[in-house]
């Protein structure tokens, strides 16, 4: 095999795009890493599954020698890698057999947290539970914080649990900080959440725009299909918007590096752009979507002269992308956090949809748009409901759903809460820094790192009367600060399903057992709900579900009838090929490759999971609003001018700090900082300066600097180049769980503010003002 430390994309296999009618050519490539000195004859068996460690989906096989984890091959037959694997599932399976996994609970006595079992610690989780529920305030009183790295069949679980059982709507996924952009997008353009595209349309297309996605380094098999296309025969052109000078920016035909935070007034140039020359589907824009009288006037004032001054880029870069946008005849669109974390999120996200509107773009081969996720199950949080969204995409404010769900689960309607939009995040943790959530359950997040603003965030968590608990397979950042911790099972532990970001469901098989006492989420659920006694409204418990297979098909009944409707999958089904793309009924048991291939959305108000938001402040507009306009399956062209970031620059913060990742880790690195060729790859964060910004400074390569915002600093050697002007980039993977005591702080988020886009409630890491300073070390 390849280094793929050294070179993480491997080598290339080129393809062109297939003859119509022919199936995909992408090559088969099977990747394999099992510990040293063991060979594929060698291992005792082999379980399948798919990544845990980004949203690709790559399918792979886990190599069990002797009991344990040995290793990983992936799946040839899986639609989505064609065998490949990246350089963090390569070897990330080398965390779960850590010596410091979480074997038994630990509560808090006397302030530090000692080693307990489950029944001291179920029985204070129990207990503080029901005492809240039982006095005034009640279901208030709880907050739930999940993820989007845990099995589809835990997060209805825990849906269940909290909008039925407690009947709180402070439930949300860490999803908010990494995909509520693309929900919120999705559901405001198209009716409904849910991929239209497929990864098979970088097969087919003749351009791929990258817009605020570092594929390369975080989508890697994603971006090898990409490759492997642009070395083949009639390669796509591709775009990329980043104001990094990516191994995308490095790639592409059109590189626009904007000033980050500038993104609605790009789009709206090109919108500008395309719609002046013609470049644009009349007759589908006619047919197919409501608006577009009105994004005509807005995008009018954005002509790219316009946008180049705000965005700090070259005219002639602007008409470069809007020619290939506007005369290629097969796009395929990718938008990650440099949108989605950015200013004005949803409003630019909506303008790639756009895009695609305008063009007639999707439901056709290689004509398609992923907003895409970030983790691995972030598309079943946000199904299931274990976020601020309902189970199955349904609308909270549209009563006939709450009955359906109420019928689901033989509870009253007025149970489930749906009074007003479902708590995000943001607010869950200020309700919680106000005093009112006194219960906050944290399932496999570690927000002591993730969240902006981090000294607030221990202030909160380490607050007196907040009942934490926390659910991980580490002693995290966040565990540190727990009242209860509980052990759980890893990847590979445990059988489950989860869904990429093109829709397809993959099964998850258990290679070997947890450590010690270690349980898997959804049998901390189980036990919760069990001793909770949660009962429906015939008196019969309310979670009859007893295992992941009873769970799944519990999951299946809720989709019935929904744009995820999985009544056509069963884990056998999963088990033996590849995965399928949902929706999968009976009538379609090979799943559905493309959404919306008739031009027709899910904007029916009946059927919609919105009744639309305003773009620049997020209201609500209510049912009256929605269906006065009569969208009848047609999608919204939404509009909306751009307006600068809230954190601006001056002179005493005179740079924009944007935060992200590198290929080598997975967020706050509970794993791969336990993996030594990953964590060697990366040891430590850095800060990324433009030539010119270093040079003004006087700081050199390597030289350790300090950067720093009202809310805190962080201390790290910086990298010069790579990046544009006024720009300083620092990734966020770093916490201090490896870290020794009284070291300087290094987290990015020490730094970030509290701050969010209006519609999806998504933070805004990427734009923060900062001042960078020489330490002299
Ligand atoms: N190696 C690795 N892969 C991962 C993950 C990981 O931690 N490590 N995490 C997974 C998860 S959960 C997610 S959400 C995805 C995230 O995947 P990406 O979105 O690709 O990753 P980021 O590095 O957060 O941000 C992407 C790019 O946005 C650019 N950017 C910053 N500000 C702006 C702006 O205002 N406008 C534009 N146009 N671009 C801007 C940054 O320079 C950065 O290169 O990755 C997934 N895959
Ligand atoms: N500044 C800045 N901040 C960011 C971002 C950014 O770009 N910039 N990106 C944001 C994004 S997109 C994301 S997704 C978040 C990620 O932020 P987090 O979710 O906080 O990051 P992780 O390190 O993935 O935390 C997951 C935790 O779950 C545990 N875990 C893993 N598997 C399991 C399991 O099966 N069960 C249980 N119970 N626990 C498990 C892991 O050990 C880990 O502690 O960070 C966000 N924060
Ligand atoms: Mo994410």
């Amino acid at each position: 095999m390849s280094d793929r430390i050294a070179v993480p994309w491997g080598p290339r296999t080129p393809y062109g795009p297939p003859a119509d009618g022919a199936p995909p050519a992408w090559p088969i490539r099977v990747d394999v890493c099992l510990e040293e000195g063991l060979t594929e004859a060698g291992v005792d068996t082999w379980a399948q599954s798919a990544s845990i460690l980004h949203s690709n989906g790559d399918a792979m096989d886990i190599a069990v020698k002797d009991g344990r984890i040995a290793g990983v091959r992936g799946r040839a037959a899986d639609r989505v890698n064609h065998g490949r694997l990246d350089p963090k599932d390569l070897y990330g399976w080398q965390a779960g057999r850590s010596d410091d996994r979480l074997t038994r609970p630990l509560v808090r006595k006397n302030g530090s947290l000692a080693e307990s079992d489950w029944e001291e610690a179920m029985g204070r989780v129990v207990a503080r539970s029901k005492e809240l529920l039982d006095g005034p305030g009640g279901w208030g009183h709880f907050g739930f914080y999940t993820s989007g790295q845990l099995f589809l069949e835990e997060y209805y679980t825990l849906a269940v649990i909290g909008k039925a059982g407690i009947g709180t709507p402070h439930m949300d996924g860490n999803t908010r900080l990494c995909t509520a952009t693309a929900a919120a997008s999705l559901k405001a353009s198209f009716g409904t959440d849910g991929q239209p595209g497929s990864y098979t349309d970088v097969d087919h297309c003749d351009a791929i725009a990258l817009w605020g996605h570092n594929v390369a380094e975080t989508q890697v098999v994603l971006w090898e299909r990409m490759l492997d296309r642009r070395h083949g025969p009639r390669p796509p052109a591709m775009i990329a918007a980043d104001p990094r000078d990516t191994p995308v920016a490095r790639e592409a035909d059109v590189h626009l590096p904007v000033r980050s935070g500038t993104n609605l007034a790009l789009m709206n140039a090109l919108i500008h752009r395309l719609i002046e020359r013609g470049h644009i589907d009349r007759r589908y824009v006619d047919e197919h979507t409501i608006g577009f009288e009105r994004l005509c006037r807005t995008v009018e004032q954005c002509p790219p002269e316009r946008a180049a001054r705000i965005c700090d880029v070259p005219v002639s870069a602007i008409e470069a992308a809007a020619e290939i946008l506007g005369t290629c005849e097969r796009l395929f669109s990718t938008v990650l956090q440099g949108f989605y974390q950015s200013n004005q999120a949803t409003a630019a996200a909506c303008q790639v949809n756009n895009v695609h509107l305008l063009r007639g773009m999707l439901g056709r081969p290689g004509a398609g748009l992923c907003q895409m996720n970030g983790q691995p199950t972030a598309q079943n949080t946000r199904e299931t409901g274990a976020d601020g969204d309902l189970p199955g995409f349904r609308n909270w404010d549209n009563p006939s759903h709450i009955r359906e769900l109420a019928d689901v689960w033989n509870v009253d309607p007025a149970v489930i809460p749906h009074w007003a939009p479902p708590t995000h995040a943001m607010q869950i943790f200020r309700y919680a820094e106000q005093g009112s959530i006194k219960l906050l359950w944290i399932s496999a997040t570690n927000p002591a790192v993730s969240l902006p603003d981090l000294a607030r965030i221990r202030r909160i968590l380490a607050g007196e009367d907040l009942f934490v608990v926390v659910q991980d397979l580490f002693r995290t950042e966040t565990a540190e600060l727990a009242d209860v911790v509980l052990p759980a099972a890893a990847w590979g532990e445990k059988l489950g399903t989860f869904t990429n970001a093109d829709r397809t469901v993959h099964l998850s098989e258990q290679a070997v057992a947890p450590p010690g006492e270690a349980r898997s989420d959804l049998d901390i659920f189980l036990d919760y709900a069990r001793r909770m006694r949660f009962l429906d409204r015939d008196g019969k418990p309310l979670v009859t579900w007893h295992d992941p297979e009873s769970a799944f098909e519990a999951w299946k009944a809720c989709s019935a009838g929904r744009p995820c409707d999985y009544t056509g999958l069963t884990y056998d089904r999963l088990r033996g090929g590849s995965g399928i793309q949902w929706p999968c009924t009976p009538s379609s048991p090979g799943g559905t490759e493309r959404l919306y291939t008739g031009g027709r959305f899910n904007t029916d108000p009946d059927y919609s999971e919105t009744y639309g938001q305003d773009l620049g402040t997020g209201a609500e507009y209510g049912r009256e609003h929605y269906a006065a306009q009569q969208p009848g399956g047609r999608a919204f062209l939404h509009a909306a001018p751009y307006e600068p970031a809230p954190e601006a620059t001056g002179p005493e913060y005179p740079l924009l700090l944007t935060t992200g990742r590198t290929v080598y880790h997975f967020h706050t690195r509970t794993k791969p900082g336990r993996v030594p060729r990953l964590n060697d790859a990366a040891p430590g964060p850095w800060v990324e300066l433009s030539p010119a910004d270093a040079d003004a400074l006087g700081v050199a390569e390597g030289e350790r600097v300090r950067v720093e915002s009202p809310r805190g600093h962080l201390v790290a050697p910086a990298r010069i180049g790579r990046i544009r002007q006024g720009v300083v980039f620092v990734p966020f993977h770093y916490g201090y769980w490896d870290l020794a005591e009284g070291a300087a702080p290094r987290a990015a988020n020490e730094v970030t503010a509290t701050g969010w886009d209006p519609v999806s409630k998504q933070p805004l890491y990427k734009v923060t003002a900062v001042r960078v300073t020489r330490t002299g070390g």
